[in-house]
């Protein structure tokens, strides 16, 4: 039986003002140490600009270290932005166990929004997340699967690509985490988790397109091809400075920080483990971030012990070394 946490929450308006809500349903705070509603002043952000500059000849692969945004720098106001985190409405659960090639499949097609996925896989952790931040435990049915020793009617039935993960609803299957979590987002009740905000939607698409870049650079050092370890994640503190309205990668939390989450989860402690490097060191706005997304339960539900994901990596990178 499922035990019922319900936490408070501090939405994304779906509207173009920032101002915070509470859902006054939840009123249990989330956390121990809630992060409280802050009003800041915005200002043009000439500092950040010129931090960008002096950076961007060392560090040339994101176009955002050079891209001002037009629709902030435009504005001559201060903008008054309440900012929270955007946390979503949580569900404890009891986690099913994973399917695998021995176990007969769900009742497909009946009507029952699933989300196929595999509880150690980065990209299901996304679509989970995403899941859990909008208060969907009861509308998106957790199905999970052994990825090692798959059960054949998946790829049969349900997902012929046979990956996770994979989202049955309304009488189709759709995969591809970014898409998906942009399509639970819009979909389904819940917070928003995606601005409105023209000039965060436009860093957020820099933001998603950047996504496969910095993992192919990331695990290119583990393998020893990079030049140096931490040229990905100065980028990921660089974008982290964009946006002054909250610790998140949009200023609030959004689906762009729910990307990334999984890889970082992944990077930080191997890295520690590994190289004895950590990633955070110097980059205070990477570890601010963390701590911030370690706060978020619909996060943390998802979250694997750092030993495994530091063996699997191993085992994935440095077997062949
Ligand atoms: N681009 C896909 C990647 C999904 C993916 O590679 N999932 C892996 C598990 S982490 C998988 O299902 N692998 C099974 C296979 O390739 O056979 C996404 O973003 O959803």
């Amino acid at each position: 039986m499922a035990s019922l946490k319900i936490c408070n929450i501090s939405a994304i308006p779906t509207g173009s003002s920032s101002t915070s809500r509470s859902s006054s349903n939840h009123p249990i705070p989330f956390s121990s140490n809630p992060i409280t509603t802050t009003t800041t002043i915005l200002s043009i952000k000439s500092v950040l600009s010129s931090f960008h500059h002096a950076t961007n000849s060392v560090h040339p692969i994101l176009s955002f270290h050079r891209k001002p945004h037009f629709s902030m720098l435009a504005s001559k106001k201060s903008i008054i932005i309440s900012s929270a985190m955007s946390l979503g409405t949580y569900v404890q659960e009891d986690l099913p166990p994973a399917l695998d090639s021995t176990s007969d499949p769900p009742p497909l097609f009946d009507g029952t929004t699933r989300l196929y996925i595999s509880y150690t896989c980065p990209y299901a952790q996304r679509v989970w997340i995403t899941r859990n931040c909008k208060g969907l435990q009861d509308k998106i049915k957790l199905v999970p699967i052994e990825l090692k020793n798959r059960p054949a009617w998946y790829k049969e039935r349900v997902y012929p690509p046979n990956k996770v993960p994979a989202l049955e609803h309304n009488n189709e299957v759709k995969g591809e985490s970014l898409d998906l979590i942009k399509y639970i987002d819009t979909h389904f009740e819940g917070p928003s988790l995606f601005p409105d905000d023209p000039a965060k939607r436009q860093f957020a698409d820099e933001l998603f397109s950047y996504i496969d870049t910095f993992y192919k650079t990331v695990t290119s050092s583990f393998k020893g091809e990079g030049t140096d370890d931490g040229i990905a994640f100065d980028d990921i503190e660089i974008a982290l400075s964009e946006f002054e309205d909250g610790p998140f990668f949009l200023g609030q939390f959004s689906l762009v920080d729910i990307a990334y989450a999984p890889f970082i989860e992944r990077f930080h402690p191997f890295f520690m483990d590994v190289k004895n490097y950590d990633i955070t060191h110097g980059r205070p706005k990477l570890a601010t971030w963390i701590e911030e997304m370690n706060k978020n339960e619909g996060y943390k539900q998802t979250r694997r012990d750092p030993k495994e994901l530091v063996e699997s990596y191993k085992q994935r990178f440095m077997a062949r070394l």
